[in-house]
């Protein structure tokens, strides 16, 4: 295993254990031995959350090791965010994001913005739990050239289409583009709620969005 995997592999395995007090130390090591930082997030701490996820799934871990899990991944952010400047795009613009009502979930989320602002973004981040209101509001005031949403649960995913389908009751739809992100989410379920696109990593989701600009 080359050093790169090793310490990806260390950084997801601290996740599932849980290992908040070694998280730190390990994203300055990561981030000393060349790995740029949305890597360390997205293919260490994130793959570590992905077997979280399963261990919650198959009953070996219950909502305490979820939340310790949320916290650990955030210790970690809090180290690598300033770094996270490594994806090559040009551009800027304005972005409102948040997290549609019902979901709490907004660690994919704050990835995706801070990957924004390394890119020279303005984001507007109205938080969690955000109700069609609120996001048509913030767009009608803020004029985002982008409105950025997440999900993690499928019983909340379908509060995206709500907000579409009243920015474009309000008139405000075209002056928006709008992308959809999180683990559920699908091509085809951005197509139908008429997103004009759907991402499930903040990477690509930065890649797709500065190729609008
Ligand atoms: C941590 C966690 C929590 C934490 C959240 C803490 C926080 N502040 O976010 C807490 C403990 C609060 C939690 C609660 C619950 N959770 Co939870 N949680 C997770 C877990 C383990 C990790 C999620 C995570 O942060 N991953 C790391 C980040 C980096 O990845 P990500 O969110 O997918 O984001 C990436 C991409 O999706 C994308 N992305 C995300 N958003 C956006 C937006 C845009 C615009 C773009 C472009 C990209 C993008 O970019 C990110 C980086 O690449 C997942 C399992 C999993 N593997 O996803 C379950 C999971 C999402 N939770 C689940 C469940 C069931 C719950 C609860 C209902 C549990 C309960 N019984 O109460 C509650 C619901 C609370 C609520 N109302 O929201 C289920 C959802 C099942 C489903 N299909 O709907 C999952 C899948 C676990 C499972 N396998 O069953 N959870």
């Amino acid at each position: 295993m080359s050093e790169r995997s090793e310490i990806l592999q260390r950084l997801s395995d601290a996740i599932v254990e849980l290992d908040i007090d070694a998280i730190p130390r390990l994203c300055e090591e990561a981030l000393e031995a060349g790995v740029p930082a949305h890597e360390a997030v997205i293919d260490g701490m994130a793959k570590g959350m992905e077997v979280v996820g399963q261990k919650y799934e198959d009953s070996e871990y219950y909502l305490a090791e979820l939340i310790m899990a949320g916290e650990t991944m955030k210790e970690g952010m809090a180290v690598l965010e300033p770094h996270l400047r490594a994806v090559e795009m040009k551009s800027a613009g304005r972005c409102v994001i948040g997290t549609v009502k019902g979901d709490l979930h907004d660690i994919g989320k704050n990835v995706f913005a801070s990957l924004l602002k390394a890119q020279n973004y303005e984001v507007i981040d109205l938080g969690v739990d955000v109700s069609p209101e609120q996001f048509v509001e913030a767009v009608r005031e803020h004029e985002p050239q982008l409105l950025a949403m997440s999900a993690l649960l499928t019983t909340t995913m379908g509060g995206m289409g709500s907000v579409i389908a009243e920015l474009e009751r309000q008139g405000l739809r075209d002056g928006v583009k709008v992308i959809v992100g999180g683990a559920p989410m699908t091509q085809e379920f951005a197509e139908e709620i008429g997103a004009d696109a759907v991402a499930t990593d903040a990477v690509m989701g930065v890649r797709i969005v500065s190729g609008w600009a």
